[in-house]
């Protein structure tokens, strides 16, 4: 590549990308941590993207019809910052570059969605950005169906590295973007032929643009150095009639003279010698973090090229019909419609009288066949489970590229780019997704799910199948950890209700959520109604509450969720015969009853009794409710799984790993 060509034949793009590529170097020597490479050899596509392509205002990063930029190679995160800060972000201060990395700087290690306006998602866990990318190239479709063209027609463009494209997530979503013929989403391949152990043929031989293509993608390419090149490439995929992918072949570290091309440039500072050298490469003998004022003033402007759009599109949206206009901005804003309280308050009056045996995961279907006429912008789905999740109710059809309307996805069995997209609907704005897949196989989803807890994306996860209780499926498809694994994850909602109720109550809390995901975990088999007095105030949003009450002298408390709930009842049944006064504990979100006040846990767990606690899977996460919380190991016992399940009828399971309630009133008769 010759770099004094290409400065003589573009000198104003060069000072541009130049700019970028500086403030990526310094801001990662002044870290002394971060990775240079990637922005230095982005940072000529950047330019390109941000001077004529990306629908933006920089004065209105909420914008509801900008271009949405996805930085899925998130470890080139001085990229994005430098771009915001030069074309003027106004939280994107040079004081905030210059604190890249630091405590409380808006510029952390990897973007991250709400620390800075400008960043669309959080990445840096490869692949999570282009799948990420995919729900948003979803979310704009349905909501163009819905709202029209005149408010909703955007771009998601997507820079993606040799790592994102490795990562198995990329296949789901690719293949998935494929057949949703998604043309509004464009991916730029970073195609530098480095990862970090060297090159990626030290690792991969894959055709990516042949793999591209065999999943129905149109497939270009550029030099990913000369702007003109780069400029036709992205003219020409703007028009194409699927989702595109960019080859721009690029080298890493880009003008560094002893470290371009190579993984040393990846994730280390240059160093002062290397830094001196590639500034005289640049032409650039600015100091540390100037930019020249004219620069400067070159980037803002292009940051100020979309304001007449804005304007133009803010006069449409005035022209809606002034309930259209405002179903928009509610659905923008992420609300949730009144309908939905009402809704749920009918539904818990009518089933707690007609108590119906239905699995939860039954009964989640009877609750969305509620809630989905009355929440327009809930988009369900399933990877490939629909007749086992339940996820689908009978008056949406299925999201196609000849049904935009269609409020259910076919996610295929893609557990992981499933999870991703739906943050990505949500991020989106407009769509508040929910999907299902068998409980066990949150490991699958588990990278997204984590990135749903961390940005504050309120998905709702619809995990079926959620214990030994499935049966005979056996044990690689009965969850055991996976409850402990959820409700380790912070900021989640695990949510194991017992009955038709509770899981009415766990879906009006998942749908109501502002920044928190929720899994549901339900049951295969058919439990019966227990909370069969009608009461309008919604218990499980306290997590944990009494819902049979010791007779006489109180000198047990069992707790429980979900289908061994019932199973506690019982358990109480025998002791109280024996004249051994037993409290049962309904539990089915701890992490909302730890947020309880001190007073009411102590209203629900006193001092005193003995505690058992039954779950089908393992205990780990019980024992602050067994020993912590005014209780004592001496006085504290488990009735669960120790290990894995196994392949039968769940009655026999149940019985053969000692979930039963003669085993729990024995349990609580040996601590008395
Ligand atoms: C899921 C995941 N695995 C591993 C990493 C650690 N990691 C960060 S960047 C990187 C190499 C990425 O290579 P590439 O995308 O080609 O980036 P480049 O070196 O070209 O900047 C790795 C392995 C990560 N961030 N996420
Ligand atoms: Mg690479």
């Amino acid at each position: 590549m010759d770099i004094a060509a290409l400065r003589a034949a573009h000198p104003d793009h060069w000072k541009l990308a130049t700019a970028i590529r500086v403030l990526a170097i310094d801001a990662v020597q002044a870290a002394n941590s971060g990775h240079p490479g990637m922005p230095m050899g982005m940072a000529d596509v950047a330019t390109v993207l941000y001077r004529n392509h990306l629908k933006f205002d920089a004065k209105a990063p909420n914008w509801a019809d900008r271009d949405r930029f996805v930085l899925s190679a998130g470890h080139g995160s001085m990229l994005l910052y430098a771009l915001l800060h030069l074309t003027g972000y106004e939280q994107a201060t040079l004081e905030e570059v210059k604190n890249f990395r630091q405590w409380g700087a808006r510029m952390a290690g990897h973007p991250e969605f709400g620390h800075l306006e400008g960043v669309e998602t959080t990445t840096g866990p490869l692949g999570q950005g282009i799948s990420t990318a995919v729900g948003m190239a979803i979310a704009e479709k349905s909501m163009a169906a819905r709202f029209g063209k005149s408010v909703v027609d955007h771009k998601i463009w997507v820079i993606a590295g040799d790592g994102c494209l490795m990562e198995g997530i990329s296949q789901e979503a690719i293949g998935l973007a494929g057949k949703q013929e998604l043309d509004n989403l464009i991916v730029l391949w970073d195609n530098n032929n480095i990862t970090i152990d060297g090159r990626v043929t030290v690792s991969d031989k894959t055709d990516q643009r042949a793999r591209f293509a065999a999943s129905g993608w149109v497939v270009l390419s550029c030099d990913g150095h000369d702007p003109a090149d780069i400029d036709r490439a992205l003219t020409e995929a703007k028009k194409a009639k699927a989702p595109v992918l960019v080859d721009c072949k690029t080298i890493i570290g880009f003008g560094a003279p002893n470290k371009a091309d190579s993984y040393a440039v990846h994730g280390a500072p240059l160093g002062g010698d290397e830094i001196k050298a590639t500034r005289e490469v640049y032409g650039w003998p600015h100091g540390p973090f100037e930019i020249p004022a004219d620069i400067k003033a070159d980037w803002e402007a292009i940051g100020a090229r979309g304001a007449a759009e804005h304007a133009a599109w803010a006069a449409r949206l005035d022209a809606l019909s002034p309930t259209k206009k405002a179903e928009f901005e509610r659905q923008m804003s992420r609300g949730v419609p009144k309908k939905l309280a009402t809704a749920i308050r009918a539904f818990k009056k009518a089933n707690s009288e007609a108590a119906p045996k239905v699995a939860t995961r039954k009964a989640s279907e009877m609750v969305l066949a509620a809630v989905n006429p009355v929440v327009p912008e809930t988009i369900g789905g399933s990877a490939d489970l629909t007749g086992s999740n339940l996820t689908k109710t009978s008056d949406i059809s299925d999201f196609m590229p000849d049904n935009r309307k269609g409020r259910y996805m076919r996610y295929g069995i893609r557990e992981h780019a499933m999870a991703a997209a739906m943050n990505g609907m949500w991020l989106h704005g407009g769509v508040r997704p929910y999907g299902g897949t068998f409980f066990c196989f949150t490991d699958y989803a588990r990278g997204a799910m984590r990135l749903s807890a961390l940005m504050g994306v309120p998905t709702v996860y619809v995990m079926t199948h959620d214990s030994i209780g499935l049966g005979e499926d056996g044990p690689t498809h009965q969850p055991v950890e996976h409850l402990a694994i959820c409700r380790a994850t912070p900021n989640t909602w695990t949510f194991r209700p017992a009955d038709v109720i509770e899981t009415a109550e766990a879906w009006e809390l998942a749908l109501s959520s502002e920044r928190t995901p929720s899994v549901l975990a339900l049951s295969r088999q058919n439990l019966p109604t227990l909370r069969t007095a009608h009461n309008q105030k919604n218990l499980t949003a306290q997590g944990a509450y009494v819902i049979a009450e010791a007779a006489g002298k109180r000198q047990a408390i069992l707790m429980a969720t979900g289908s061994e709930v019932e199973i506690a009842l019982k358990a109480r049944d025998l002791l109280q015969a024996e004249a051994i006064g037993t409290r049962v504990v309904s539990m089915p979100c701890m992490e909302l009853f730890a947020a309880q006040p001190e007073a009411y846990r102590r209203k629900i767990l006193p001092p005193g009794a003995v505690r058992v606690a039954v779950e089908a899977a393992i205990r780990q996460p019980w024992d602050r409710w067994l020993l912590g919380e005014r209780g004592s190991e001496k006085k504290a016992d488990f009735v669960g799984m120790e290990g894995f399940g196994a392949s039968a009828p769940a009655e026999r399971l149940y019985a053969e790993f000692g979930i039963t309630p003669e085993a729990i009133a024995a349990k609580v008769k040996a601590l008395l």
